[in-house]
């Protein structure tokens, strides 16, 4: 079966401060991504070799296809392999700014403008009960983009949709440098965003 391995970080671990600092982003990648990563290998060691053989984004977009009793672990921590290797990917020293092309027209034509959109995601996001990740994702059946509060380690391809660009607001994202103070960190992520990467995950997802 495939052996899901913690993906190399696309940059060093001090390239976002002083928006998100190199110690938290050590024990993110370290310990969070890889637990979640190890974890994934146990529950699918426990599947059968049918499952075992397929992706796991895959078996995430459709889980009524793994028992139920491993249903919960390949969600929680195939999500969590899978969110966090996207987030990283997500993000880039000196990102940020708006998008242009295709992002930017998907955007506006749900949300209204940038600001707007920026605006509903900071502002949902922030509000998330307990930990999740707010999430820009492309909806195959209207074939829009749209915001997507999710909780926990829960995947957007669960519910179908495509995930273009996540937040991640476990405290474990944030609380050694902003604490309590999750806006904070919501207002200084938009300064790593990668655009670039998001643009390429709407085109493949078209
Ligand atoms: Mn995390």
């Amino acid at each position: 079966m495939t052996q899901y391995e913690l993906p190399k970080m696309p940059y060093a671990y001090d390239a976002l401060e002083p928006h998100i600092d190199a110690r938290t982003m050590e024990i993110h990648h370290t310990k969070h991504h890889q637990t979640y990563t190890t974890k994934l290998n146990d529950a699918l060691g426990k599947c059968s070799s049918d499952i075992q053989n397929k992706d796991i984004l895959d078996i995430l977009s459709d889980l009524s296809q793994v028992p139920d009793e491993l249903k919960k672990a390949i969600n929680f921590n195939g999500g969590g392999y899978d969110n966090h290797t996207l987030f990283w990917n997500n993000m880039k020293p000196n990102g940020g700014g708006e998008p242009g092309g295709a992002v930017a027209d998907a955007i506006n034509s749900s949300f209204g403008s940038f600001a707007d959109f920026k605006e509903k995601f900071s502002s949902t996001t922030a509000v998330i009960q307990g930990s999740g990740w707010g999430w820009l994702v492309y909806n195959p059946s209207s074939s829009k983009v749209e915001y997507v509060a999710m909780s926990n380690q829960d995947s957007p391809r669960t519910k179908g949709l495509v995930p273009l660009l996540g937040l991640d607001v476990w405290e474990h994202a944030y609380y050694l440098n902003y604490q309590n103070k999750r806006p904070d960190y919501i207002a200084a992520w938009w300064n790593v965003v990668n655009w670039d990467e998001v643009d390429n995950r709407l085109s493949k997802a078209k």
